[in-house]
């Protein structure tokens, strides 16, 4: 009923009576006082007036099930909501969830995660409040070889929600990582599960560092903020609305192919590496070359010094940008 109620009030710019909630709604005017009051313990600024009724006066960043549940547009991808205000991951959730049959597109997302993951046993640092740590279940039918360009698909959407919704020019660095002015943004995380030549499901975690201030030590030189590259506040639910939006979009002309075909021009176009010097780290070889772009395949193509060009495969190597992160 929150979310309904919610709803309502961001679909009315002007009052919305309290009656026309019951009615709506089929419930008391003391059950919409309820709601009222806990939205605005939540932080929504609701305005009531008496014989007029109840109107949305500030947003705010508010993260919560009901947010999510009235925000998210899109026709499958984040249709079905499992929010945490706080959990150790995202991905575990979903893989939890994914073992009892939640269907293709749910996505859970959290506040906070105690034990955020990064690739090959690294972790993410995810605090409390200042970012969008989600994770998204895909079912395709496909066999486990593709489920890596998976990534490259998720890339394109986020950097084209960050476009959208903080006016930003969000850059990929191939395979995984946002980054806004040579600084990582946004970090990917595919993870999935096979039976044979088949998938169970996939999970694609996404981790955008979205109000932080400021960042650990450690990370401090390659890692930025939505908020530290724009100085402005960005409402959580409304940029994940967007990535899910534009998700659906570039999913469908994935699936057309299997591959990604139709979506290597505007990868390109988006790709932080193009046309730099690359260090590219596989164990036991190391090479410096010049970043092409991606094949249809998602591999990077890279030429090397003799002119030789080389397809880099996701998940076996990093490549490292000569002059800085990228
Ligand atoms: C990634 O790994 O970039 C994938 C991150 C995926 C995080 C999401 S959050 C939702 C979902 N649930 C999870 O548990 N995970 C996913 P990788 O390329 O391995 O980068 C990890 C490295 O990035 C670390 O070793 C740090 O150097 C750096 N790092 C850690 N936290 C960061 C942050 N918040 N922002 C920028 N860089 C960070």
């Amino acid at each position: 009923m929150k979310t309904e109620v919610l709803r309502m009030l961001k679909e009315t710019d002007d009052y919305l009576s309290g009656q026309e909630i019951c009615e709506r709604l089929n419930v008391s005017r003391t059950a919409v006082w309820k709601v009222i009051k806990q939205l605005e313990a939540e932080g929504y600024e609701i305005e009531a007036v008496r014989n007029r009724g109840y109107r949305l006066r500030f947003l705010g960043d508010v993260l919560s099930q009901a947010e999510l549940e009235s925000s998210i547009d899109s026709e499958w991808a984040g249709k079905n909501i499992l929010y945490f205000d706080e959990t150790d991951s995202t991905n575990t959730e979903i893989k939890k969830a994914a073992e009892k049959d939640a269907p293709h597109g749910t996505l859970a997302v959290a506040d906070y995660q105690s034990m955020g993951k990064g690739r090959r046993g690294r972790s993410w640092a995810a605090p409390h409040g200042v970012g969008i740590w989600m994770s998204l279940l895909l079912r395709p039918e496909l066999p486990p070889t593709c489920a890596s360009m998976l990534t490259l698909v998720a890339a394109l959407a986020v950097a084209d929600g960050i476009r959208e919704v903080c006016d930003l020019e969000a850059k990929i660095k191939w395979p995984n990582d946002i980054v806004v002015n040579g600084k990582k943004v946004c970090g990917i995380l595919t993870e999935m599960s096979t039976e044979l030549e088949c998938i169970n499901y996939i999970v694609t975690g996404i981790g955008i560092n979205v109000a932080n201030h400021e960042f650990p030590e450690e990370i401090r030189d390659v890692a930025t903020s939505l908020y530290l590259e724009t100085g402005k506040e960005v409402r959580r639910s409304q940029l994940i609305a967007a990535i899910m939006r534009a998700y659906e979009g570039y999913y469908d002309k994935f699936m057309e192919n299997q591959n990604l075909k139709s979506l290597m021009d505007v990868y390109n176009s988006r790709l932080a590496n193009c046309g730099t010097q690359v260090r590219v780290l596989s164990p036991g070889n190391e090479y410096t070359g010049m970043a092409l772009g991606i094949d249809e395949m998602g591999e990077l193509l890279v030429r090397t010094e003799d002119g030789k060009v080389c397809k880099v495969i996701s998940g076996e190597v990093s490549v490292r940008g000569i002059y800085g992160y990228v």
